[in-house]
């Protein structure tokens, strides 16, 4: 053994011999539990950075602890392939998006290969390969012929001197990112995915994930944002029919959850697109500029909640079904087209949307919901949540349903609605399905044919995969797929006449939507998935990722996961069991002042500190020139604040092991995580102490025999230091597996060798447990610190493999402290102190706490009255 730690030659030798025991390479095996880690696979966008390197080490973390405990663990790795980044850089270098990806590939491969994870890279995909997406395409046109996809118009930005779609973040202040344009919204033919005929299973499946943070399930459920309510109809006046049709001129019907309320309602007010608001608009030029105004606006739904309300009378009226008034039908900008029947009853006194409307265009406010014990008087001024004290509401203004509490006259409204037609209980879903098109190059092309004369026909599956070029650098202008005639020139699958491609991609969040189900047979040629494959590995057991998944991705995964279910590729309803949201990683930022009076971000590496004497650093200065730099907030990593530090340059220093070490000390998963130089210090010091306490105990002629399993003749020492290693091992498989807190683990192992260093490990016996307490701190390490802990098992025990030998066990006989310290007391005041046997009797404690010097001095002479034994703690002795 090398008397020095030395990462660099220690980390390639021991990959090297994991992968020459295809120590985690995976099949099927019915013989072992499964454990499935999955880890958020990485966009390929140049290197690896601090996220991903916590990220993977807590996966690989989990997956070794579950390897050494005899389960088969899948841990794969790929790549999310597709995306805008590439076609941004392609612009910028001027080279394919392909090339640029694949480059990249490579590279940050070779930097998780560097980190020494369990990963099974024979199973690695790339969705951008034809391979994978192929199944993509192929399940989208399943779906399309059931109607779960389907076309629709869709609203774009659009960059009119680009003459292409923006995608949201390519819009900043309302104009194009490159041209500087304002951006103009459109209306284009998209596909959809019907998520929303999911919508309620996806809500209640969430009960079932209890290993999920509730945190993340909450989300979701916003996101999904049930509401139960009524559609109320109302008549469209006699007076006010003029240029509507059909429905529309019977009726405006409108979405509330509050029918409890509709006698408060003041006016009604349509969106926009309402038929309503574009036949008042006819011939009227100041409502037709005020309905371009609103369908130009943002269709974000943060800027609906902020934004200033404004609307227009239509000049058109409406009846209330319940009490016959006679209602103005406005047009406002914050009623969405899309929620609902793009409609709403403006109940300014319960609402608080439509009080800011009523407010401003001073319209009547009517409060119907009053408390009930409690004369109140309205403030017109300002907005009152009286719904809130649901409990103690009645209704007020409201005819025959005055006096009576919310829910009664909820419910006696809603019968009188529908008993007149005028109304139905409906439940309606925040969520929107799931359009799919995206104006780009580099993503799977959408495999459909239109046909002038089938219309949209889907690639039949002998014709899949629909290839996307991979030669071709974008320019900005719009897709470049829409100028190949080579790409988009083709044949009706239907009835062979010359067709054309759809050249729209799809969204880069439908490839992560079923990576998961890949990996179990990422080179199956047969179909999506092989089904044996799929009944093995089941569901995902570990996922972790950040918490900017939350949302979207978890909840199109487990959408995607029923789709697939449904057309019976896999048998699970909900694809990860349990999952793990990682926290950020964090850094200190600094800046200087530039001449604009901006600021220019320094990047931590190049700024020296100095520290007070609590550590605490009380001054920055660049290190290349020696002035002062301002210390700001410590912010997440990132590009903005040029605060990012690259985990290359830490591996390079350090190594693997130190990092990896670092990231899982310096905080629980779950908590965001400060980078800071001194803790990446401290733990290449454990590492190198841990290294020289084995080195040392080897040169000392390491164990003559291993221990023989009986500690009856063991020192007390001894029988301690085995006492606080079994404690260990309990202890570090809790956390390992119940808690996934490993920076307990990891002090606990610190601990340990801390009272080993302490410990007289002189003599045979001593040897032998010297031996087994340090071979059990390295398989206990093993999953974090796997380099350091492989070389010193091979020093410490050549003959076997650790991962052969697995997790270690709790000797329980060694949990059983042998003596115990028991305190004394005279008449409850401490008065000295006993050792005794662990298992000593009540009679034996209570004649060595009367034997007690302090005992004698304070009883004074006197008999006890009483002894209080309390097993394991004290005697107590009442005189
Ligand atoms: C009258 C009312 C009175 C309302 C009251 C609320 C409180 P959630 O819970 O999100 O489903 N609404 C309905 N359709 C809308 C649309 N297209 N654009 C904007 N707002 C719309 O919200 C349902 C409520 O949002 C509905 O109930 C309606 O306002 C409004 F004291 O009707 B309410
Ligand atoms: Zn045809």
């Amino acid at each position: 053994m090398q008397e020095q730690y030395q990462p660099s030659a220690i980390e390639p030798a021991a990959q090297a011999k994991w992968e020459e025991a295809r120590l985690f390479n995976v099949s099927e095996d019915a013989s072992k539990p499964k454990y499935y880690c999955l880890s958020m696979f990485p966009y390929p966008s140049g290197k690896l950075h601090m996220g991903h390197v916590r990220n993977y080490t807590i996966g690989d973390v989990l997956s070794r602890f579950k390897l050494l405990n005899g389960f088969n663990v899948l841990q794969p790795m790929g790549w999310d392939a597709f995306g805008m980044p590439a076609e941004n850089a392609a612009m910028k270098n001027n080279v394919a998006p392909a090339a640029w990806t694949y480059d990249n590939i490579e590279y940050m491969k070779t930097q998780l290969k560097s980190l020494g994870f369990a990963i099974d890279w024979q199973r690695e995909i790339a969705t951008c390969k034809p391979d994978y997406y192929r199944w993509e395409q192929w399940l989208f046109t399943k779906l399309f012929e059931k109607g779960i996809v389907y076309r629709k118009n869709g609203t774009v930005n659009w960059d009119p001197v680009d003459q292409t779609v923006l995608a949201n973040e390519q819009v900043i202040d309302g104009r194009g990112w490159r041209s500087g344009a304002l951006v103009e919204k459109r209306e284009i033919p998209m596909y959809y995915f019907k998520i929303t005929d999911y919508a309620e299973e996806l809500l209640n499946d969430l009960d079932k994930l209890e290993n999920w943070p509730e945190q993340v399930k909450t989300m979701q459920r916003n996101w999904i944002g049930k509401s139960r309510g009524m559609t109320i109809r109302f008549a469209v006046d006699e007076t006010s029919k003029a240029g509507l049709n059909g429905d529309a001129a019977q009726f405006v019907q409108v979405y509330t959850t509050r029918p409890d309320t509709v006698f408060g309602a003041c006016a009604v007010a349509v969106a926009a697109e309402h038929p309503l608001a574009t036949a008042a608009a006819e011939g009227n030029a100041e409502l037709q500029a005020f309905i371009a105004e609103c369908k130009a606006g943002s269709v974000a739904e943060a800027d609906m909640a902020t934004m200033e309300k404004k609307g227009l009378p239509t000049g058109r009226f409406v009846i209330n079904p319940l009490n016959g008034d006679k209602l103005e039908v406005w047009i406002a900008n914050y009623v969405l087209w899309g929620y609902g029947d793009g409609a709403v009853m403006v109940v300014p006194a319960h609402d608080e949307r439509d009080f800011a409307f009523a407010l401003k265009y001073d319209l009547p406010i009517t409060q119907v919901v009053d408390l009930d014990n409690r004369p109140s008087e309205y403030d017109k001024t300002q907005w009152q949540d009286w719904y809130a004290e649901k409990e103690h509401t009645k209704l007020i203004n409201s005819g025959e349903f005055d006096g009576l509490s919310v829910q009664t006259a909820y419910d006696a409204m809603a019968e009188k609605l529908q008993a007149s037609g005028a109304g139905e209980p409906k439940t309606q879903y925040r969520l929107r399905d799931w359009g799919i098109s995206r104006q780009r190059y580099w993503g799977c092309p959408i495999p459909i044919v239109h046909c002038e004369q089938c219309g949209d026909v889907p690639v039949p599956a002998d014709q899949l995969p629909v290839v996307l070029p991979e030669n071709v650098v974008p320019d900005g202008m719009g897709s470049p797929l829409a100028k190949m005639p080579e790409f988009y020139e083709t044949a009706c699958p239907c009835c062979g006449k010359p067709a054309k491609r759809e050249t729209d991609t799809m969204d880069t969040f439908m490839e992560s939507s079923w990576y998961q189900f890949r990996y179990m047979s990422p080179k199956f040629s047969d179909g999506m998935v092989n089904p044996e494959a799929t009944q093995y590995w089941g569901a995902v057991d570990q996922y972790i990722g950040g918490i900017e998944h939350a949302i979207l991705h978890l909840l199109y995964a487990r959408f995607f996961t029923k789709l697939m279910r449904d057309e019976g590729l896999v048998k699970v309803d909900e694809p990860f069991e349990r999952l793990l949201t990682q926290g950020m990683v964090v850094c200190e930022t600094y800046y200087r002042e530039n001449d604009k009076g901006g600021k220019d971000w320094i990047n931590p590496a190049d700024v020296g500190l100095s520290f007070d004497e609590k550590g605490r650093p009380v001054s920055a200065v660049l290190k290349a020139d020696g002035l002062p730099v301002v210390i700001s907030g410590t912010e997440k990593m990132s590009k903005s604040k040029n605060n990012g530090v690259d985990p290359q340059a830490l591996i390079d220093a350090y190594g693997a092991d130190t990092a990896r070490l670092f990231m899982m000390f310096a905080a629980p998963p779950e908590q965001s995580l400060e980078w800071s130089d001194s803790g990446v210090e401290g733990a290449h010091r454990f590492l190198r102490r841990l290294w020289r306490t084995v080195y040392e105990y080897l040169q000392q002629g390491g164990a003559v025999a291993a221990f023989s399993g009986n500690q009856d003749g063991l020192s007390k020492e001894l029988k301690d230091l085995r006492h606080k290693l079994h404690r260990t091992i309990a202890k570090v498989s809790d956390d390992y597996s119940r808690r996934q807190q490993f920076n307990t683990a990891i002090a606990a192992v610190m601990e340990l060798l801390n009272q080993f260093d302490k410990t007289d490990t002189a003599g045979e016996q001593g040897r032998a447990v010297a031996q087994e307490v340090l071979e059990t701190a390295v398989r206990l390490l093993w999953p974090i610190v796997p380099h350091i802990c492989e070389t010193l098992w091979s020093s410490l025990r050549p003959s076997e493999n650790l991962w052969n030998i697995g997790w270690p066990t709790v000797d329980e006989a060694a949990l059983v402290k042998s003596e115990i310290e028991i305190m004394v007391q005279v008449n409850g005041k401490l008065r000295g102190k006993i050792t005794v046997a662990a298992d000593a009797s009540k009679a034996d404690l209570e004649a060595a706490a009367l034997a007690t010097d302090g005992a004698a001095r304070f009883m004074e002479g006197k008999a006890a009255k009483k002894i209080i034994v309390v097993p394991g703690r004290l005697v107590n002795i009442v005189v």
